[in-house]
């Protein structure tokens, strides 16, 4: 339908996909009204009109098209009345879907798309045509495909927002990493956040890859994948001769990555890996498999993991300051991901607290008795983190902000290292999670200068 100019379109929400979605409207010669609901100017050289407001469905519904960015739920009254209304409302993965018609790379999951995504996008890049990376990861999918100059192929990093308000796509290589709770006040429940991920495989068939954890859970999809001719492969903690890709443990009790190209397991030693944590070295064997399915040689995917320090703000090892380690992990916005990063130490003073998002954190009980000295907890919601300071039997400090909770640590016994991995999202002090983690840096630079 681009190319239409007559189509009336108002896009929801102008942050970075809503900015996309004008730009590349405008450059295929069609006009668009935005409209976002907090004080926002748009960037130079962007001129359409914008409606500042609480976003209203009757004025919605004078538009032939809505398109909404995916941080704004799709259960918003206004929306709900704009569909309802039969008025197609979409987000930007589905126009994307319109308009690409090179080779999809999918990730998908609660936690490790970011690494995942990225690492596939470093290999992927030396073969002929390389790729282009966008979507969740933060350069907006539309952003890849604007200029007129269509990569051959790209990976998407893909929240279930994004999944949720689109046609399903047609990824040639697709993987599910994980579903743990997570956004629980943006999705009606579990089941809804499960379907919405699971929209990735609806239109995988014939030749395409499925890549799915080893779980039982998934074993029906996996089948229904395979009866639709997919080739699936299975990943996780176990061993080379059930799984394609994941971790294993050697005969001599020791850690070992691996990933299969046809029917040759290849490994790699975990202590040859810059990176900590199963869950890390996980998103590592799937990019090798990633990799490995498009050709890379086992000598490129041996270097690139084990050359590969980890992202900023997932589980990133700040170094030694005042005689102990910092790692900054600002990215577990979900108790999951924080289990993920308090099991990969023996015992740690852990820094948690933030905007729970309806997240349960009591089942970090057994993680939090097994791996955590001393709990500092910052951020809005202090209560159910301190209720799970009791549940575990941990003692517990209520701190003021970041900077006072690298102050406390630094003053608890030598030696222990200190883990930002707050379990909980950054929205109720910060920005993002990033700005979190460079608060986080920051005060542990700020000792090292005091010293
Ligand atoms: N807005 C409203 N009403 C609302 C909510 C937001 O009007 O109820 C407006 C805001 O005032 C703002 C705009 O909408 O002007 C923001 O839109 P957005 O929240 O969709 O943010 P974008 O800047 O477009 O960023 C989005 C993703 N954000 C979310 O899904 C929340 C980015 O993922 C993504 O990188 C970017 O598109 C490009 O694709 C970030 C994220 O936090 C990293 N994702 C979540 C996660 O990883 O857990 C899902």
């Amino acid at each position: 339908n681009i190319g239409n100019e007559a189509i009336r379109t108002a896009v929801v929400g102008t942050g970075r996909t809503g900015v996309s979605v004008i730009r590349f409207l405008l450059a295929n010669g069609m006009a668009c009204d935005a409209f976002d609901e907090s004080p926002v100017t748009l960037p130079d050289g962007v001129h359409v009109p914008l409606h500042i407001g609480a976003l209203d469905g009757a004025r919605l519904q004078q538009f032939d098209r809505v398109i909404v960015s995916p941080g704004i739920s799709w259960r918003h009254p206004a929306l709900v009345q704009v569909r309802e209304a039969g008025i197609p409302v979409y987000g930007d993965l589905q126009l994307f879907g319109e308009h690409f018609h090179g080779d999809i790379i999918a990730v998908t999951g609660t936690n490790g798309k970011t690494t995942t995504v990225s690492l596939i996008s470093t290999m992927l890049d030396t073969l002929p045509g390389g790729i282009e990376a966008g979507g969740n990861i933060g350069k907006p999918m539309l952003e890849l495909i604007a200029d007129g100059d269509v990569p051959e192929r790209v990976v998407l990093e893909l929240s279930s927002f994004q999944l949720e308000r689109a046609e399903p796509i047609h990824p040639r290589w697709a993987v599910l990493l994980n579903v743990q709770p997570d956004h629980a006040d943006m999705h009606v429940d579990m089941q809804a956040y499960r379907a919405a991920k699971l929209r990735l495989f609806a239109r995988q068939g014939e030749g395409d890859k499925a890549t799915l954890p080893g779980d039982a859970e998934w074993d029906d999809l996996a089948a229904e994948l395979r009866g639709r001719g997919a080739y699936v492969r299975r990943f996780g903690v176990g061993s080379a001769e059930s799984l394609d890709c994941g971790v294993q443990m050697t005969e001599q009790g020791a850690w070992e990555l691996f990933w299969h190209h046809f029917d040759t397991v290849y490994t790699i030693d975990a202590s040859q890996l810059q990176t900590r944590g199963r869950h890390q070295h996980l998103n590592l064997a799937v990019a090798g498999q990633a990799a490995a399915d498009f050709g890379l040689s086992p000598a490129v995917i041996r270097q690139s993991l084990t050359s590969f320090r980890g992202l900023q703000h997932r589980l990133q090892s700040l170094g030694e300051v005042q005689g102990r380690q910092w790692f900054n992990d600002s990215k577990a916005t979900n108790p999951d991901a924080a289990r993920a990063a308090l099991e990969s130490f023996e015992q740690v003073i852990w820094v948690c607290g933030g905007l729970r998002k309806g997240l349960d954190v009591s089942e970090l009980k057994d993680a939090v008795a097994a791996h955590v000295a001393l709990m500092l907890v910052t951020g809005s919601d202090t209560t159910a983190f301190i209720e799970l300071a009791r549940l575990a039997g941990v003692k517990a400090q209520t701190v003021g902000s970041i900077e006072q909770a690298v102050a406390a640590a630094a003053a608890a016994p030598a030696g222990l290292p200190v883990l930002l991995s707050p379990a909980a999202a950054s929205q109720d002090q910060f920005r993002d999670y990033a700005e979190r983690g460079r608060c986080f840096a920051d005060a542990v630079t700020a000792l090292e200068s005091d010293a």
